[in-house]
């Protein structure tokens, strides 16, 4: 895979060199540029940057230089065999980053990253290159960044691992929370290693028991009571026929009954965690 950033702030990028990321660029299986905005300016200030039309706070960046930088980023990569580019845009207001978008972009040979600062990119540039290639305007979540870097490290390595070759057996993915295939969805529960016991603390007896049906059931229940705690949404949204009798179990344990209709779970109102 073929990886184009263009950013005012290269330096930002350097986490690309390290760790997973860093091991797929050094064999072959990750073909990383990063190219710095401001060589596409001219005036003396290499100004990428500009007052919004219509008024209002902040700065916008100006067509220009994402123009020539994209157009020469096209060229560069197209004239050294590339094929493909699909231009991601990392934005507040994009689609949500998932694990399945993951998917799809690991899919595709080149990808290209404009992340901005400011308040973002004249619409007229991602409505140019739409024109001529996907344009995925992406976010990682609702919170505000000072640019779009730090969501471009996260996409890559998101995307990275999904690599063929470059997760080792070690860090396989089936296990993943939101990996297609995991535990219905639920997020993981806690994990332990030696020693048996830490300043006080001993792990679940259960887990030393030998006994892996056990072993099995508590690691699902634990998996419900996270999940019922940090991300009721995903418990909402499940269908409760998708459930053994025991899941329904823990379910009401936790306070949580199928609805009349049967179709979702919902929370019921004064049971204790
Ligand atoms: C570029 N807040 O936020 C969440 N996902 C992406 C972003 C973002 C931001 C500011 C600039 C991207």
């Amino acid at each position: 895979m073929r990886l184009d950033v263009v950013t005012i702030f290269p330096e930002y990028l350097e986490p690309l060199n390290v760790s997973l990321v860093g091991k797929a660029r050094a064999r072959g299986q990750l073909d990383v540029h990063v190219h710095d905005l401001r060589q596409w300016t001219h005036d003396r200030h290499n100004t990428v940057d500009d007052t919004p039309y219509g008024g209002g706070p902040g700065m916008v960046m100006k067509t220009g230089p994402w123009g020539e930088a994209l157009d020469q980023t096209l060229a560069d990569g197209y004239d050294a065999g590339a094929h493909g580019p699909v231009l991601v845009v990392p934005t507040p207001s994009g689609r949500p980053f998932t694990q399945e978008l993951a998917v799809e972009l690991s899919e595709r040979p080149w990808l290209i990253f404009t992340p901005a600062r400011y308040e973002g990119i004249d619409r007229r540039v991602m409505d140019e290159y739409a024109t001529r290639m996907p344009v995925y305007e992406v976010s990682i979540g609702d919170y505000v960044l000072a640019g779009g870097e730090a969501a471009v490290l996260v996409i890559t390595e998101a995307v990275a691992r999904l690599l063929p070759g470059v997760l080792g057996n070690a860090e396989s993915h089936r296990d993943d929370s939101f990996a297609p295939g995991a535990m219905a969805n639920l997020l993981e529960g806690p994990v332990y290693t030696k020693p048996p016991e830490w300043r006080g603390h001993a792990i679940p007896d259960v887990l030393v028991s030998g006994h892996h049906g056990k072993i099995a059931r508590w690691r699902r229940d634990e998996a419900f009571r996270r999940t019922a705690a940090h991300r009721p949404d995903l418990i909402e949204r499940c269908d409760p026929a998708a459930f053994d009798k025991k899941d329904r179990e823990t379910l009401s344990i936790l306070g949580w009954a199928p609805e009349p209709g049967g179709r979702f779970w919902r929370r019921v109102e004064g049971v204790e965690e």
